[in-house]
């Protein structure tokens, strides 16, 4: 792997196109070469943004394409596994988007089909582990001036998507990551939830304006993890954990804070390309890195399978009003 890795980017939305654009501008030693999207108006602006990278409309063809080094999957998440499943097939790296699947049981075939090739292909789009906030605070922790971590809290806001989100989607689509993110600051597995959730409108019991899950983790800690889907001020994420001997939080956003006619402020993010930003670039960088030295070391298909363990669990909770342990399969060997 001389030359620049030729990359194959599924899906030219919001997350794709800007995974693209940032392969193209801040990554040294990649290059984005096939871009997939089923709008060919915004497949051609994504292409012509990276350099005139070739188009497509099949992303199992963009898989197959033997311009095609490693892949970047970014497309709906209802596609991610079998497309992963594709890469897996093809002996191609990718980085899949978050969440690895929509079911448990299609996270497992992924899982499975990794571990019988016995070597680490997917890297999961948990970008907060390239956050420098969350960096920072994960050093903090394991540094051990605070002792063990015995209660972990999540706050999680989106900006309103114009409709009101199922709790479902809430809580693959968005608490997955805030599921990640307690498992690894925690650095303990969660054992059972136990899920709330206000609904959007009250006619649509199973949609979601707020949602809450309460952790316990295997080794006796605690946890909440508060998901606001339609925060009415803007995105934003922010982890406190405390700790036997202190506590630990993530800092303010790095906007400035602003005083004027009276009043002062702090700006809000209205989205995670806004506020992972840097995280985003960061994660290619790395990601490409660790390809060219060997295999993916980032967030992998395991973290992707148990972050959905965690949310089935929290929907079976949800339906059942009761504390509900999560169910999963052996961690294979290949996982550590
Ligand atoms: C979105 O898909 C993301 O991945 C964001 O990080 C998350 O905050 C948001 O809730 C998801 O919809």
């Amino acid at each position: 792997m001389g030359s620049a890795l030729r990359i194959g980017v599924i899906g030219a939305g919001g997350m794709g196109g800007r995974h693209a654009r940032n392969l193209t501008t801040h990554v040294p030693g990649a290059q984005v070469s096939l871009i997939m999207d089923l709008d060919q108006a915004r497949a051609d602006a994504t292409a012509a943004a990276c350099g005139g990278a070739r188009t497509c409309a099949d992303g199992q063809a963009l898989i197959r394409d033997p311009e095609v080094d490693a892949v970047v999957i970014a497309s709906p998440d209802p596609t991610h596994a079998e497309l992963a499943l594709a890469c897996l097939a093809a002996g191609k790296p990718v980085l899949c988007e978050k969440p690895l699947a929509t079911s448990l049981a299609d996270a497992e075939r992924v899982v499975r089909a990794e571990a019988e090739l016995g070597r680490r292909l997917i890297q999961l789009g948990f970008m907060r582990v390239y956050d420098p906030a969350h960096r920072a605070l994960q050093a903090a922790l394991t540094e051990g001036r605070l002792g063990r971590p015995l209660l972990f809290r999540g706050l999680h806001t989106n900006l309103a998507t114009g409709h009101p989100r199922s709790a479902a989607d809430v809580i693959i689509n968005s608490a997955v990551h805030d599921f990640h993110s307690a498992r690894w600051l925690m650095a303990d597995e969660v054992a059972s939830v136990q899920a709330q959730h206000v609904p959007a409108r009250p006619d649509q019991p199973d949609s979601c304006r707020l949602l809450l899950v309460q952790l316990r983790f295997a080794g006796g800690a605690l946890g909440s993890v508060e998901v606001n889907a339609a925060s009415g001020y803007g995105y934003e994420v922010e982890v406190a954990l405390t700790c036997e001997h202190g506590m630990a939080s993530t800092g303010p956003q790095p906007e400035p804070w602003l005083r004027s006619a009276g009043q002062q402020g702090q700006a809000v993010p209205p989205d995670w390309l806004v506020r992972f930003e840097q995280a985003y670039v960061l994660e290619l960088q790395d990601w490409i890195r660790s390809l060219r030295a060997g295999q993916a070391h980032g967030p992998s298909a395991w973290d992707g399978y148990i972050s959905l363990a965690i949310a089935e669990a929290a929907r079976h909770s949800l339906a059942s009003g009761q504390p509900t342990g999560i169910t999963a399969m052996a961690r294979p060997a290949l996982y550590g």
